[in-house]
């Protein structure tokens, strides 16, 4: 099977998955509005992907791994609802819809965002075909990288503005988007029951991709067609940050992208059947939105 036709698989089972969460008939409906209206508004699924893809390449089956990654797809969604709030980065588009507190209001908008941390939880608790060890596995890979440690403390550098060199802005990266790639590619390994080393050149794999994936994003900041990118473009100037743009310019970015696109392809190297992850990288490095 083909790239495409692979990647197509695994979003018609993403989608498939998410669409039948939440839709229960309860008196606080609203609330299951706003979760599912951020969960199915049209993102890439990237980190899914990576999940059921690394289960595969290492003999697990993609089906088993699938809830996995879409407990972090629901991590991912709250990150997104709770970024844009007024509080944070206060964005108007995501997506190319109106965000979340936009349609719903601001305090349903966090309490979606909240609603949606735990049972992302409860999913990997109730995940089937795995041993109870590998779902603990799967929770503390999901807690360490979506928590304090991980996720939320790059959140807090890239909100108080001081991260100026590269290497303060690489640090707030691999925690802020990193961490949680990283996670998606171990949860896949996790539902392998893949090695040690499986698992590391998992994480190898993950952390160059994840680099390249905030470099694009910086570049896309810059040079993306609105319409398209799906938020406002120049937003990073306008909150005074500082990007990869600034630090190397648009061209050094290009480079970097190609040398962690490399680099990443490398970790999978001594694995048969890595092709769909290569050029997953690859698409990754050229994405437009
Ligand atoms: C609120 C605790 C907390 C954290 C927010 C992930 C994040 C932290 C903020 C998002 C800000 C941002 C634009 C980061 C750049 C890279 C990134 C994670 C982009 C969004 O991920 P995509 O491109 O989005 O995979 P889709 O829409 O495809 O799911």
């Amino acid at each position: 099977m083909g790239y495409q036709e692979t990647y197509q698989g695994y979003l018609t089972a993403i989608e498939r998955y998410l669409g039948e969460l939440f839709l229960g008939d309860r008196p606080y409906g609203q609330l299951q509005e706003a979760m599912r209206y951020s969960l199915l508004a049209g993102g890439k699924r990237v980190r899914p992907v990576l999940t059921c893809a690394f289960a595969e390449l290492f003999g697990g089956e993609w089906k088993t791994a699938l809830p996995l990654g879409c407990a972090l797809e629901l991590i991912h969604t709250y990150s997104l609802i709770h970024d844009d709030l007024p509080c944070m980065d206060d964005d108007d588009l995501r997506r190319g819809k109106p965000t979340c507190h936009k349609v719903y209001g601001e305090t349903l908008a966090v309490l979606a965002g909240d609603a949606l941390q735990p049972e992302a939880f409860a999913i990997l608790a109730a995940a089937e075909g795995l041993s109870a060890q590998q779902r603990i596995d799967a929770v503390a890979v999901l807690a360490h990288a979506a928590g304090g440690d991980g996720m939320v403390a790059g959140q807090v550098l890239d909100l108080d503005g001081k991260c100026r060199s590269r290497e303060q802005v690489e640090r707030l990266h691999s925690l802020k988007t990193g961490a949680m790639i990283a996670a998606a590619a171990e949860l896949g390994c996790v539902a392998a029951g893949a090695s040690p080393e499986q698992r590391q050149a998992a994480r190898n794999y993950a952390r160059e991709v994840g680099l390249a994936f905030q470099i694009r994003d910086d570049m896309l900041d810059v040079i993306a067609d609105q319409a398209e990118f799906g938020k406002p473009v120049g937003s990073d100037k306008e909150e005074g940050k500082t990007t990869f743009v600034d630090l190397i310019g648009l061209e050094g970015c290009e480079r970097e992208v190609a040398v962690c696109t490399g680099r990443a392809k490398a970790a999978l190297a001594d694995f048969p059947g890595n092709g769909f992850l290569l050029e997953l990288a690859d698409q990754l490095a050229d994405r437009r939105k």
